[in-house]
């Protein structure tokens, strides 16, 4: 077991390692340094796995795609796209020889894991400065353990923060929040926290809100609190450029926001219309930034999700005006279809465009944006964790290696596809080898129109989730778990969620606490081929392995046991059904309203009884699993 650190140039300080490594004195042979960048190259067997990457699409076995390390706002999550919100630069090699390599690099990096040729990893860092980590050990699990160790220890929320929680885009006033507060009320669904979209704050200002929306709105946080219900607000990254505005005058004051290349404050538009983006890699900007949240906490508020930290940028002036100009050219002329695709092309491309990024600039104008720019979301997340009451719930969007210390992650706008479970299922995995514990996906999909069954669906696997919670996007149909018919179903796979809460937090706890995954591929553990290939099922502690359904008009799946196995059913308060399997393939039914989840040999799962929240919670062992 060792770790080699390469050190080329001069690169700049993440601050994504807490440990000190010695840099080697030369650099190895898969490295090579051009003029702009540097280039890694690796042979691959036909055998060869690679698992890591963190935040991407594709299996849970990266090979054969390739990925790009630039932190992005795509809504839409296609097979094609190369790149989600995080840049999570640690991949691990399982093969004849195992080993680990991460990246500290905080600018655009290309992965081409096998795809252009299929026995060759050809990765391209987009500039000449960069550590370089190798790790090695016997078995992929020695080698994560190695590099969380070197990156320090993962974050972990409150218990509560386990609880079922949900949000939407949005409630945008206290009769909303009234109105899914008595739905899950009357539904008797068990319920911890209520989410707040943008629409809360008064012209999507930060850490304003709107007081017609909300007359009192610590009083109403208090009286929430007194039926068990958090509120968590949303806060984004970029700042409203507007005079009188208090946190506006004070950044350009004190010289708190990103400059543009001629020393003026950057301005670009989000949804508060144009903004101004902290400059969160200055410590003194992003505590100033972080300690604005207190003026929320001292309303009662214990939780946050930070978003648009990629950062998103709708457009410039600069560049809109442009792309109008460009385009008034054409006015009153014949267009042939070339000159139709450029015209659009000028406004399809005016969001979160390189050349925006490249005229942003940190550190009073030293750095470009664009060479740091998977730091952002990662430093203001710092910022906030920094300023917040320890025992705090945060996560953001936007995230590099590093940001594990601070908060969560959510894995940002999915839709309500059924291939988005799996999706949500084979990222699980990576994102807790790169340090993601608290993490968990939009559960029934963000875009789009869910189906009933594909929410109760989804809600099979999000019940195993640390972060389990139900968004959903403007303009879409209801996905509340009381929104459908025959809303007890889905009380009874919430309960089991509650059911499992002191299980899950003392695992989430273990795996921070010792850099262990709560979710692992199969192929972790056992070394068959059914095992090494499985895409489908997970690993979760050393006590149970999840197999949840993922397709719709499906009473149940396919389920490969590597071993011996004790299947069971829990609904509600009941076990409602258990069986020992037998090492192979088994077809299972699962009902809607059952939760599946299958205990290893010779392990045990402790079980409490539901409660409607998680501060009422008895954790008290009701009953056993055994496997
Ligand atoms: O441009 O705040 O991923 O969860 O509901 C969209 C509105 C902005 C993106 C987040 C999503 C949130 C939405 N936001």
């Amino acid at each position: 077991m060792s770790i080699k650190k390469y050190t080329i140039g001069t690169p700049f300080v993440t601050d994504a390692t807490v440990k000190e490594v010695k840099a080697e004195n030369s650099i190895r042979e898969y490295i090579s340094v051009k003029e702009n960048t540097i280039e890694l190259t690796f042979p691959l067997s036909p055998d060869d796995i690679i698992y890591g990457l963190g935040e991407q699409l594709g299996g849970i076995n990266k090979r054969g795609r390739k990925y790009r390390s630039f932190c992005s706002d795509d809504p839409c999550h296609t097979e094609d796209k190369e790149a989600l919100y995080g840049a999570h630069n640690f991949f691990v090699l399982s093969g004849k020889d195992n080993f680990g390599i991460f990246i500290d690099f905080p600018g655009e990096i290309h992965w081409d894991m096998g795809f252009s040729k299929e026995d060759e990893i050809s990765i391209v860092i987009t500039g000449t400065d960069a550590d370089i980590y190798e790790i090695s050990g016997e078995s992929e699990m020695e080698i994560v353990k190695e590099f969380r160790d070197l990156i320090g220890k993962s974050y972990l929320p409150p218990m509560w923060a386990f609880g079922y929680q949900q949000s939407r885009w949005s409630y945008p006033n206290k009769e909303q929040i009234d109105r899914i507060v008595k739905g899950y009320e009357d539904a008797d669904i068990p319920l911890d926290t209520v989410y707040l979209d943008i629409d809360y704050m008064d012209n999507f200002k930060d850490f304003t809100v709107n007081e017609e929306a909300f007359p009192d709105f610590k009083e109403y946080v208090a009286t929430l609190k007194k039926k068990g219900i958090r509120l968590i607000p949303i806060i984004d990254a970029g700042v409203k450029c507007e005079d009188g505005y208090d946190v506006y005058d004070e950044g350009v004051e004190n010289n708190h926001f990103c400059k543009d290349r001629n020393g003026d404050d950057f301005k670009a538009a989000v949804w508060p219309g144009i903004c101004c983006f902290p400059d969160y890699l200055k410590p003194e900007s992003r505590k100033w930034f972080g300690d604005k949240f207190l003026t929320l906490t001292e309303k009662g508020i214990e939780g946050f999700w930070i978003d648009m930290n990629e950062p998103a940028l709708f457009f410039s002036m600069e560049r809109f005006k442009k792309a109008v100009d460009y385009v008034k050219k054409y006015n009153g002329e014949d267009l042939n279809c070339w000159d139709f695709f450029s015209y659009r092309d000028q406004f399809s491309n005016l969001s979160n465009n390189n050349e925006d990024y490249k005229n942003m600039h940190h550190l009073d104008g030293k750095v470009s944006h664009y060479d740091v720019h998977n730091l952002y979301g990662y430093m203001m997340m710092r910022g906030v964790s920094e300023s917040l009451p320890k025992d705090s719930l945060l996560f953001s969007r936007a995230s590099y290696i590093g940001s594990h210390r601070y908060g969560g992650i959510w894995t940002g706008d999915n839709t309500s596809w059924w291939s988005h479970i799996l999706l949500n299922l084979r990222m699980l995995p990576s994102l807790n080898m790169c340090g993601f514990i608290y993490t968990g996906a939009d559960c029934g999909g963000f875009n789009g129109n869910a189906s009933r069954e594909l929410v109760i669906r989804w809600m099979q696997l999000s019940v195993f989730t640390p972060l389990f919670r139900n968004h959903s996007a403007i303009g879409t149909r209801d996905q509340e778990a009381f929104a459908f018919s025959d809303s007890d179903e889905f009380k009874r796979v919430i309960q089991v969620r509650y059911r499992l809460i002191p299980y899950l937090y003392d695992l989430a706890k273990k795996c921070c606490d010792n850099n262990e995954l709560m979710f692992k591929p199969l192929g972790f553990e056992y070394k068959d081929k059914l095992s090494k290939e499985c895409d489908d099922q997970l690993l979760l502690g050393e006590e149970i392995m999840i197999a949840p359904i993922y397709e719709q008009n499906k009473s149940g799946r396919t389920v490969y046991l590597p071993e011996e196995m004790t299947f069971y059913k829990l609904s509600g308060n009941k076990v409602t059904h258990k069986e020992k399997l037998s090492q192979g393939i088994h077809y299972v039914d699962v009902a809607l309203d059952e939760v599946p989840l299958f205990v290893r040999k010779g392990k045990t799962v402790p079980l409490c009884a539901p409660a409607k929240n998680v501060d009422s919670l008895d954790k008290t062992v009701t009953e056993y699993l055994e496997g």
